[in-house]
């Protein structure tokens, strides 16, 4: 029976479930941009080019192989503008019995799905998307009847699993975890590589000439645009991170450095997110280096941790939890977010190079993302659904199921602690130790208050203040709690008035715009 098979913007994989039986004389494939997911959070340009430029090549690849494929562009002007419209457009232009789509990475166009067969009148046939190590149903077994989830647990089961790094039912090297090895600050004079960027073809210049036109308003440089579009450059990516960066990536996988946005980092989760690289393939790269000998094992482990561990936690978290998870508040957190997040300006030297660099790249690595701009942002008590909206529209990888258990509960902590045992907050010390950033800044890590005192350090103490409600019985918080209450009274009144003061000066919108609209308004 003729099938139509929908494939969306992060389902760009040749063997994704929505293909799998595909009859190339008789299906059709569909794929559509539309303005209703370039716009649902003001997503910055890089991402949208990226997208629509990486959909571009893999409908052309998939029309090389004889595959027909119907592609709606975003500027036709009979393109409705949302996935339901355009499905419906599609059942005029083609007699099909039955539609089949791969599940999305997101509970809202899961529940627009679930709408579909009523809308059609057809059988819609959503398959499990089987890219990931851990199914769905195998997290829920691991999950199910636990209070609280700790990710050192379920990634050693990974490991079982998947044998990565394992002689045997033993992990390489006799410990699972080699992460004592991996906080160093960067040495002196270390020159981190560069790193392979692709010049946008005749197909990309297109799409950037669209988003230039259609989103100028949005978030973020368009150019230079630099990331890999098609499938065989994104493994030129990995192989060259590979041999590059891999074998420093462990020692310095938190420390922060201005002018270099990358350091030893992957950058290959925009490419696993939309699915130009398999995390399967991603991890055997790295543990054959480290089996012949080209990168030590404390990298290759970090590494393989951060996607057979992380990235598969979250997802799970992500898909047992909702739609429940986004709506938690744990800190009652109920401040908006600084306009400085959205223009970069702030005095803050820290934060304004982790916006810059988010704003130049669509990237930030994972410190910067949890450390300074995540770190404000908990100890500001922002509202937790203005800081998932700005994750979500500013990185070129972020998706709903990744980006929302990162932000909602390892930053915010406003799940209560059920992704991670403590909040993950820090004063300027941290910042300090683990980046040049302070040399540059008008405020001093060092000064706790008064004159020059860093904003962090004054922010922390305020949020130990103002939690203590929740978090004063959690033993991981025992020592800041007995610090706090052992410091001297006029000293506390002295830092939580100068925090508070501080924190009554941050606008949420820029001057001139002030009771116009923000970029969560665009
Ligand atoms: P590397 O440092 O080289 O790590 C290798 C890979 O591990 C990444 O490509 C990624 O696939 C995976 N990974 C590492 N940490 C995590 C994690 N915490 N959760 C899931 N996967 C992880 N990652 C996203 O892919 N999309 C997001 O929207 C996203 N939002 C984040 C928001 C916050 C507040 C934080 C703290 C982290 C977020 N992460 C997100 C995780 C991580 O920061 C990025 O995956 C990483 O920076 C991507 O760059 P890389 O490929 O150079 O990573
Ligand atoms: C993020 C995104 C954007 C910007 N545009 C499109 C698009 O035009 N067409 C499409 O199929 N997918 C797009 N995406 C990715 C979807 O938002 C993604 O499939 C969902 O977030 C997953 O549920
Ligand atoms: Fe950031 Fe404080 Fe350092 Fe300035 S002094 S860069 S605000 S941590």
């Amino acid at each position: 029976m003729p099938t139509l098979r929908l494939v969306l913007g992060d389902h760009l994989s040749r063997d994704v479930a929505a293909l799998d039986g595909l009859d190339a004389a008789g299906d059709v494939v569909l794929m559509v941009e539309v303005a209703a997911e370039t716009t649902y959070v003001p997503h910055h340009k890089q991402k949208i080019v990226f997208i629509l430029a990486a959909m571009r090549h893999f409908a052309e690849a998939l029309r090389q192989e004889g595959i027909r494929v119907d592609y709606v562009r975003l500027d036709d002007p009979a393109n409705s503008g949302s996935f339901t419209g355009e499905l419906t457009r599609a059942l005029a232009r083609h007699a099909v019995d039955r539609i089949v789509v791969t599940e999305p990475g997101e509970w809202r166009v899961r529940a627009m799905m679930e709408d579909w067969a009523a809308a059609t009148g057809l059988s819609v046939e959503i398959r499990e998307d089987d890219r990931f190590f851990c199914r769905r149903g195998r997290f829920a077994r691991w999950a199910d009847g636990r209070k609280s989830f700790r990710m050192e647990f379920f990634y050693r089961e990974m490991r079982r699993e998947t044998g990565l790094l394992m002689e045997g039912d033993q992990p390489v090297g006799g410990q699972w975890n080699y992460d004592a090895e991996n906080r160093k600050t960067l040495p002196k004079g270390a020159r981190p590589p560069l790193r392979l960027r692709f010049a946008p073809d005749a197909v990309t210049r297109g799409v950037m000439d669209l988003v230039n036109t259609r989103f100028a308003g949005h978030f973020g440089d368009l150019e230079p645009f630099g990331w890999a579009v098609t499938r065989a450059d994104a493994l030129k990516a990995l192989d060259h991170f590979i041999a590059e960066a891999l074998p420093a990536f462990g020692d310095v996988q938190d420390a922060m450095k201005r002018g270099e946005p990358f350091l030893y980092h992957g950058l290959v989760s925009p490419y696993l997110n939309v699915g130009l690289l398999t995390a399967r393939e991603v991890c055997l790269a790295a543990e054959t280096a480290w089996r012949r000998g080209a990168a030590p094992l404390n990298a290759v482990e970090g590494f393989i941790r951060q996607i057979l561990g992380w990235r598969e936690y979250v997802r799970g978290i992500y898909w047992h939890q909702m739609p429940g998870y986004a709506e938690t508040n744990a800190l009652a957190a109920a401040r908006p977010l600084p306009w400085f997040y959205w223009s970069g300006e702030t005095d803050l030297a820290c934060l304004a190079e982790v916006v810059g660099d988010t704003r130049r790249n669509a990237y930030a690595h994972h410190i910067q993302r949890l450390m300074v701009a995540g770190n404000f942002a908990l100890l500001a008590g922002i509202r937790p659904a203005e800081v998932e909206a700005w994750y979500l529209a500013v990185y070129v990888d972020a998706f709903d199921w990744v980006e929302l258990p990162n932000v909602h509960g390892m930053v915010m902590f406003a799940d209560g602690g059920l992704l991670a045992s403590k909040p993950y907050a820090a004063s300027g010390a941290y910042i300090d130790r683990m980046s040049d950033y302070c040399a540059g800044c008008t405020y001093d890590p060092k000064v706790k208050v008064g004159k020059g005192a860093c904003p962090f350090n004054l922010l922390y103490w305020n949020f130990i203040a103002e939690n203590a409600g929740t978090l004063r019985g959690n033993p991981r918080m025992a020592m800041p709690y007995r610090t706090w209450e052992g410091m001297e009274s006029g000293r506390k009144a002295q830092i939580l008035t100068e925090a508070r003061a501080f924190l009554d000066g941050l606008d949420a919108r820029p001057a001139a715009s002030r009771g116009r609209q923000t970029m969560l308004d665009l």
